[in-house]
C-alpha cells in the first residue's frame, strides 16, 4: 500500500509545507486541520494535485472509527440532537467532528450558519470538532469532499464522525455511501413522511429516531410503533443488523443514552467485518465516482469543440445519448 502512495507528484511545489501541514493535523491541531479542510474543500482545479498530495499523506489508517450520518427532514430536530448526542458521546472520552453538510436549502433558512452557534456547547468542549458546511448555497445534494473530510477529521484522532444532512432524494443514497451507521431522524406527527420514507430512505436507516419526544409522547410512541411495523416488511441491509426505533428528546435528554448505546452495539467488535465490508463498497463506488470525473474531465479537454457540438446534438434529441458518447470516444482515437 505505502508504495502506492503518490510522492512528490506534478503540480505540487509546496510538498514539504503540504508535509508539515499533514503532521500537525496528525498532531490534533485544530488550526491545522482547519486549515486542511479548507483546501480539501476547494473547487479549484488547480487545487486538486495539492489535494490529492495532502489526502495520501493523512489517509493512513487510525484506530478504528465511527462514522454516523444523520439524515432526515429538515427541521426533524437533527442538529440539536447532534449536539446532545456529541455532548453525551465526547463526555464519555470519544473524541467527536461534526461536519453539517446540509445544502442550506431555502426552506431551512440558512440554519448552517446557525448550527455553530446553536451547538455551543459541543462547539466549546474539548474533545469536539465542529465544520460547517463546504458548500453552502450550491445546493449539492451531499457535498462531494464528504469523504475527504472525514478521513480528515479521523487522521486528526477524531474517532467519531458525525455527517448532517438533509434528507432530500439523492442525499439519502449519497450519505449511506459515505458512511458506516445511518441514523434518520423523524418527526413523531411526520405520518406522511413516515410513508414516503418507508420507501426511500429507511432502505438505507440502520436506526431511525423519532425526535422532540418531549412534544408529545403519545404521538412519539405511537411513530415509534407504525415505523416498527413499516420497518418490518422491509430488507435490513445487514443480515447480522436489525433497524432499530427509538424516541429521543434533545431537550430532556431523554433516549440519548440509549441511543448511544445502539450505535456502540452497531460498531461492536463482533461487527467490524461487516463495517469494513461496506468500507469496501464505497471505496470502489468511489473509485468509479472519481474514475467517471477525471474521463469526462479529459474528454472534454482533448476534444473540447467536438464534445460541445456533440452535446448540443444530444440536447436537441439529434443523436442517441449513447451513440453520442461512442462517437466522443472514437474520436479520441483518430489521430
Ligand atoms: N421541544 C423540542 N424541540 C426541539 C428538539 N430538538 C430540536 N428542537 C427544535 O426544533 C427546531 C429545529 O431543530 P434543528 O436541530 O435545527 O433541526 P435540523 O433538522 O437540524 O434542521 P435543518 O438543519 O434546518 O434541516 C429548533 O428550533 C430546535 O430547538 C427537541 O428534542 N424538543
Ligand atoms: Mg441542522
Amino acid at each position: 500500500m505505502q508504495q502506492l502512495r503518490t510522492n512528490q507528484p506534478p503540480g505540487v511545489t509546496d510538498y514539504e509545507d503540504l508535509a508539515v501541514l499533514a503532521e500537525r493535523v496528525r498532531r490534533g491541531e485544530r488550526r491545522a486541520l482547519a486549515k486542511a479542510l479548507s483546501l480539501l474543500e476547494s473547487t479549484r482545479l488547480s487545487d486538486k494535485p495539492r489535494q490529492h498530495a495532502l489526502l495520501s499523506m493523512l489517509a493512513i489508517p487510525s484506530a478504528p472509527t465511527m462514522r454516523i450520518g444523520i439524515t432526515g427532514a429538515a427541521g426533524a430536530g437533527k442538529s440539536t440532537l447532534i449536539e446532545a448526542l456529541g455532548l453525551h458521546v465526547a463526555s464519555n472520552g470519544h473524541r467527536v467532528a461534526v461536519l453539517a453538510t446540509d445544502p442550506a436549502a431555502p426552506s431551512s433558512g440558512g440554519s448552517i450558519l446557525g448550527d455553530k452557534l446553536r451547538m455551543t456547547a459541543l462547539a466549546n468542549h474539548p474533545n469536539a470538532f465542529i465544520r460547517p458546511s463546504s458548500n453552502r448555497g450550491r445546493g449539492d445534494a451531499l457535498d462531494s469532499h464528504v469523504r475527504e473530510r472525514i478521513i480528515t477529521c479521523e487522521a486528526a484522532g477524531y474517532d467519531v464522525v458525525v455527517v448532517e444532512t438533509v434528507g432530500a432524494g439523492q442525499a439519502d443514497t449519497a450519505i449511506a455511501d459515505a458512511v458506516d451507521l445511518v441514523i434518520l431522524a423523524t418527526l413523531p406527527n411526520a405520518g406522511d413522511d413516515i410513508q414516503a420514507l418507508k420507501r426511500g430512505v429507511m432502505e438505507y436507516a440502520d436506526i431511525v429516531v423519532v425526535t422532540k419526544a418531549d412534544l408529545d409522547r403519545a404521538a412519539a410512541r405511537r411513530a415509534v410503533q407504525q415505523i416498527r411495523s413499516g420497518r418490518a416488511l422491509l430488507r435490513n441491509r445487514d443480515v447480522d443488523w436489525h433497524v432499530r426505533v427509538l424516541a429521543t428528546s434533545s431537550t430532556t435528554g431523554e433516549g440519548i443514552t440509549e441511543l448511544w448505546m445502539l450505535c456502540q452495539e452497531f460498531f461492536a467488535d463482533g461487527r467490524r467485518p461487516n463495517i469494513e465490508a461496506r468500507r469496501r463498497q464505497q471505496r470502489m463506488r468511489w473509485f468509479d465516482e472519481s474514475l467517471h470525473c477525471e474521463l469526462i474531465a479529459l474528454l472534454r479537454q482533448r476534444a473540447s469543440t467536438h464534445f460541445d457540438r456533440i452535446a448540443d446534438a444530444v440536447a436537441e434529441g439529434a443523436i442517441l445519448p449513447p451513440v453520442a458518447a461512442a462517437t466522443i470516444v472514437n474520436h479520441l482515437e483518430t489521430p
